[in-house]
């Protein structure tokens, strides 16, 4: 039995695979960070039967609460990930599995590959409503990639989304591939009457670095993105860096970044309430948006979250409050589950990559019902 992770978004470390009912394997840190939960790897089976796999250091993971009641995907052909059974004692995760094929992936949640990236972007491009834009280039010297849909004008709104700042959250490049895709829909009226009155920039991987390397949350050199948004620097977070430099140039009616939770299994949204600028317009706003999506679907809630912000204490590091702040618009981090929407559990996938793109796909129609009051 051979368990490899040598490719895109692959993070394990084998202490131990000689006995295939006890394999010992740990989760990588993120590069110059203490971060670690984001896992990946191939285990390629040689004698049929239980497999029992151990990731010894989850106990220490990033986020310890995201292991309770989670069990991990796994994948035959790269494109299905299912759930598999996984228990967590305090210490060590542990998957049970009997293989049906030779090889077998397991990961935190449906990869997002590069090239899948590649794919998304270039073509986006074709759409006649499509610019594809290159911002400059990450640490590791891959591009920082916005589609620019639809055209600026008199009276028209800015819109910008942002995602996967945290790399290991890779539900939020599903779901902008989804948003993507009904948004260049020509037959899709919500999409056709937005571009009449708005422009998008769409970012769909703020962390292509992270991504690839298997990270957690941090980009290349160990920066978490999502706290350089008051002070980024190319040298640090030029990703970020690049991002606001484009904002600033096009201005910000309306900014969703779009996240995973780790340990809270519903979709849910964070809102500006802590930031100074924070008002009846923008609450109003965030209120209508809230309403439209729990009046089209059941997978998003408002009960469960994060606790608010206290007037004025936002945290203005962070992408979606230092860009409300900074341009005094509605902003949302918009956040998916690792494990499930419990309000509405499927227990073979679980929350899953379809699921993330439907999402994205009903985030466009709430949208098209807040364009005409954002400003
Ligand atoms: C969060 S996102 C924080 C959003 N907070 C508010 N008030 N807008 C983070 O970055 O820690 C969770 C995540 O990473 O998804
Ligand atoms: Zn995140």
């Amino acid at each position: 039995m051979q368990i490899s992770a040598n490719f895109d978004s692959g993070n394990i470390k084998v202490i131990d695979a000689t006995a295939q009912n006890n394999i010992q394997l740990a989760i990588n840190k993120d590069n110059q960070s203490d971060f670690y939960q984001w896992f990946h790897f191939k285990l390629h089976n040689v004698n049929g039967g239980e497999h029992v796999i151990h990731l010894t250091n989850a106990g220490k993971s990033a986020y310890v609460e995201g292991w309770k009641n989670y069990n991990a995907v796994a994948s035959y052909d790269r494109e299905t990930w299912f759930r598999v059974p996984t228990e967590f004692d305090g210490e060590k995760l542990t998957i049970t599995f009997t293989p049906e094929y030779d090889s077998v992936y397991f990961a935190y949640f449906a990869p997002y590959s590069y090239e899948r990236h590649q794919d998304l972007i270039h073509s986006a491009q074709l759409s006649i409503d499509c610019q594809l834009q290159v911002l400059g280039q990450t640490l590791d010297g891959r591009d920082m990639s916005v589609l620019k849909i639809g055209e600026a004008g008199e009276g028209k709104k800015v819109v910008w989304l942002t995602a996967r700042q945290h790399p290991g959250e890779s539900m939020a490049e599903w779901f902008m591939e989804g948003f993507i895709e009904r948004l260049l829909d020509e037959d899709d009226g919500a999409a056709r009457s937005l571009l009449n009155d708005a422009v998008f920039y769409l970012v769909p991987n703020m962390n292509p670095d992270g991504s690839v390397r298997g990270h957690l949350r941090t980009n290349a050199v160990g920066s978490n993105l999502n706290r350089e948004w008051q002070t980024p620097s190319m040298d640090k977070s030029p990703e970020v860096y690049l991002v606001r430099e484009k904002m600033f140039a096009t201005g910000v009616d309306l900014h969703l970044d779009i996240h995973g939770d780790e340990a809270l299994p519903f979709n849910f949204v964070a809102g500006g309430e802590g930031t100074p600028s924070y008002n009846d317009r923008i609450k109003s706003l965030e209120d209508k948006f809230k309403e439209v999506l729990l009046n089209i679907t059941p997978e998003f809630q408002d009960d469960k979250g994060y606790d608010k912000d206290e007037p004025g204490k936002a945290n203005l590091t962070v992408g979606s409050c230092w860009v409300g702040e900074q341009f005094k618009c509605l902003a949302f981090t918009i956040e998916m589950p690792f494990k499930d929407n419990d309000l509405l559990p499927d227990h073979s996938f679980g929350w899953s990559d379809a699921r993330s793109s439907l999402f994205g796909r009903d985030v466009l129609t709430a949208i098209y019902h807040v364009v005409g009051d954002l400003r």
